[in-house]
């Protein structure tokens, strides 16, 4: 099934932030999270770096992974990027092995930061605080293994922080990938609790593999609208992009979260929201196919920024107006 982006979203017309606007090494900039604060937009951006599409081709591996910071006026363009990234992988020892695709959410005007964490001993994720100013940032918490994706609802409900993400379960269902989107809930950030599953791949119409969330919720007065990602797989798919064979399609999907009980889903847009169909979002991508959100930044006028890597390779934005993502939502 071939789809196209709903036309409630105006997509700007190229990336807004790319490796060439890096101040170090870097190959793919992209999967980033994004929040306003003090009047300035700040992204915190995942950067595999070390290695060209020639020299892939040729066997060759990506050397590290950074996380880096950069700043806007406008949350578009002009952005300053931090001379050096917060996090690098050629800097870690010991059990962890890498940190990437960071999502960030304000609370109580605290920023916090979940990112995923490769160990010796599987995926992690993890939750750290930054300080004020986003450059130095102290891991609060980490799962066990296998979990990814998590992203902060920005305050408490009931008394409680609350958290999306997205678990691995290896043997899964019929011997297939089947990961779901779960909630849990803490008093504290440290320890959580009171797990469900909010949302499984089989109440996507538009996913057959997996799904996750993308970035963080944000309150409306209609229910917490919140962005996923959706994996379809099809095994007539070849080379798209660097790797001899890439399979997969990540859209972005939409749905609305009760707000004081953000476990039920109370609408979900049945078809994509964002599909990779423009080619400034796919030329000379690492991975054809991959729209991955990770920050949404509610305006004054009732729109939303919505933030998503592109193709593995590129930061992109895109404009909706709230109520036509609450209406999509709630009528289908
Ligand atoms: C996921 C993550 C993301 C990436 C996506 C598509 O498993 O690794 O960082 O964007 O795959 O390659």
């Amino acid at each position: 099934m071939e789809y196209k982006t709903h036309k409630c979203i105006k997509k700007l017309e190229k990336p807004i932030l790319t490796k060439d606007d890096l101040p170090y090494d870097a190959s793919l900039v992209f999967n980033a999270g994004v929040v306003k604060h003090n009047g300035k937009y700040v992204m915190i951006f995942r950067n595999d770096y070390g290695i060209d599409k020639e020299q892939f081709e040729k066997g060759g591996k990506f050397v590290g992974t950074s996380v880096g910071l950069a700043v806007s006026d406008n949350g578009i363009d002009n952005w300053v990027v931090a001379p050096k990234p917060l996090v690098d992988s050629a800097d870690m020892s010991g059990e962890c092995i890498r940190l990437y695709d960071p999502r960030i959410t304000l609370i109580d005007g605290v920023p916090y930061l979940c990112l995923a964490k490769d160990t010796h001993h599987g995926l992690c994720g993890c939750i750290a605080k930054l300080s004020d100013s986003f450059d130095e940032f102290e891991i609060i918490y980490s799962s066990v293994p296998d979990n990814r994706n998590m992203v902060l609802f920005p305050e408490k409900i009931d008394g409680k922080y609350v958290r999306l993400e997205r678990p691995f379960p290896v043997y899964s269902r019929w011997g297939q990938d089947r990961f779901d989107v779960w909630i849990s809930k803490s008093p504290d950030l440290k320890y959580w609790g009171e797990s469900e599953l909010l949302l499984g791949v089989e109440d996507v119409p538009f996913a057959n593999d997996k799904i996750g969330p993308a970035a963080p919720p944000i309150k409306t007065d209609k229910g917490w609208l919140t962005t996923f990602h959706a994996v379809d797989i099809n095994k007539s798919r070849g080379k798209n992009g660097w790797e001899d064979r890439w399979q997969k399609r990540y859209t972005a999907g939409i749905m609305l979260l009760d707000l004081e009980n953000p476990s039920k889903v109370i609408g979900m847009y049945k078809e994509p929201l964002i599909v990779a169909d423009e080619d400034f979002e796919q030329d000379g991508g690492f991975r054809q196919n991959v729209i991955f959100p990770g920050g949404m930044v509610a305006e004054d006028d009732e729109t939303v920024k919505i933030y998503y890597g592109a193709s593995d390779t590129v930061e992109c934005v895109a404009v909706a107006e709230i109520s036509n993502l609450i209406n999509l939502c709630l009528n289908n």
